[in-house]
């Protein structure tokens, strides 16, 4: 972004932020409407109750159905700024934006402070005004390595800068940029070469996502992240609570599954065969003509032969009941692990025939170079990624936001 393209866009964000608090404004004004008519409704309901039923048999009021609150808009400030920039240079217009992807990108460019830290603002106090050398491209290798870029990433991205100071003086902000292009080509190889920018189910036909990965990692938690993201977007969606080690695994979803609305199908016996409850949930997604199940696998690193077994077990099912079923095997990766996480996505990448990957855990880490050597390394599309606890910290991939937000300059 030039100094001009900047000054153009933070008015723009002005125009942005004003717009979304007026209809902020309005939306609570109508909602205040809405709940003062329920409060009278309910208070003429009670007195015509009260004058003709007995107390005793008095009918207890339900609870009114929790919804998940939308956030509230910040301050406009500088996080405010930067996101509402990089929604503008992707094409969105003014009245296209919502609080919801203001607020993610801050969650993200937040998140990914510390990687940040590490490579671009030590980088740029190092060269101060210089123009990068040979040297300093020295200090650049050694501070990607240092945020679990991989090796083969790494030596891709010096070379080619190297390429490029033989041919021109490049100054801290152009190297920057190139730096983001590079990065970003590595990170959409794999996702130009699947044929898909964007996953999403496939209407008309029975869509299953396996979420695969060793225990801890966040399974459980993306699959009710994806859960409520795809019943938000209509889509018919269904739970197969297929890790049946773990006995709070299924609690634990039936949470998720209540906050966005979402049927778990599982099997609450001992030792449950995990193919059988796959088994269930496909018939129960025939019956229900859903467009997307999502299975829940578990995850013992110890047993991975076993492992294995069961994920192919879980697929000839698959196969067997539903032959024109189209079956996502995404690797779920916790980026603060790093270089760990990285080995764990190749050994899995082996034996397991994956077709993506999803990153968590990117809030707080300073591993979230990892997501470049899944792709340039493992070979995978990355097609979520996660960052935080909360229902709606997962959202799709989108190389472009990842790279801003990754090597943003403050
Ligand atoms: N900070 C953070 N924590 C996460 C994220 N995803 C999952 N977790 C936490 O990681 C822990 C393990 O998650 P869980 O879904 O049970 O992992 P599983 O064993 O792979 O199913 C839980 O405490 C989650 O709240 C994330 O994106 N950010
Ligand atoms: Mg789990």
């Amino acid at each position: 972004m030039t100094n001009t393209d900047s000054d153009n866009s933070r008015e723009w964000a002005a125009q942005a932020y004003a717009l979304l608090k007026k209809r902020q404004e309005e939306k609570k004004q109508e909602l205040q409407k809405e709940e003062e008519k329920k409060q009278e409704l309910q208070k003429e309901e009670e007195e015509k109750k009260q004058s003709l039923i007995p107390i005793a048999n008095k009918e207890i009021i339900p609870e009114p159905f929790k919804t998940i609150a939308d956030p509230e808009l910040g301050e406009f400030d500088d996080n405010f700024t930067w996101s509402a920039m990089v929604l503008a240079s992707q094409g969105k217009k003014i009245n296209q934006i919502s609080i919801d992807e203001i607020d993610w990108l801050t969650k993200l460019r937040r998140g990914l402070e510390e990687t940040r830290k590490g490579i671009v603002t030590e980088l740029l106090e190092k060269l101060g005004d210089d123009p990068l050398t040979p040297e300093s491209l020295d200090d650049l290798e050694t501070l990607l390595i240092r945020a679990d870029v991989g090796i083969d990433s790494t030596d891709k991205i010096i070379s080619s800068l190297r390429k490029k100071l033989n041919e021109e003086v490049v100054g801290g902000e152009a190297g920057i940029k190139f730096l983001k292009n590079e990065l970003k080509s590595i990170i959409d190889k794999p996702i130009k070469n699947s044929g898909t920018d964007l996953l999403v189910p496939q209407k008309g036909k029975l869509n299953v996502w396996l979420l695969v990965g060793v225990n801890g990692v966040g399974k459980t938690t993306t699959l009710g992240k994806l859960a409520y993201l795809s019943s938000r977007s209509n889509y018919k969606t269904l739970i197969a609570a297929a890790d049946t080690f773990r006995a709070a695994a299924v609690e634990q979803l039936k949470i998720w599954g209540e906050r966005s609305s979402v049927d778990v199908i599982s099997n609450q016996s001992k030792n449950a065969d995990p193919a059988a409850v796959v088994f269930d949930a496909i018939n129960s997604a025939k019956k229900r003509d859903v467009d997307l199940l999502l299975v829940d696998t578990a995850g013992r690193l110890q047993t991975k032969n076993n492992l294995m077994d069961e994920l192919a077990k879980i697929k000839k099912i698959i196969d067997k009941k539903v032959p024109d079923a189209i079956i996502e095997s995404l690797l779920v990766l916790d980026a603060s692990q790093g270089q760990n996480g990285l080995k764990q996505a190749k050994s899995f990448a082996k034996s397991a025939n994956l077709s993506g990957a999803i990153i968590t855990k990117l809030d707080g880490t300073s591993r979230g170079g990892v997501s470049l050597a899944v792709s340039e390394e493992v070979n995978l599309p990355i097609r979520f990624i996660g960052a935080g606890e909360g229902i709606k910290d997962l959202r799709p991939f989108n190389s472009y936001e990842f790279v801003e937000a990754l090597l943003a300059d403050k």
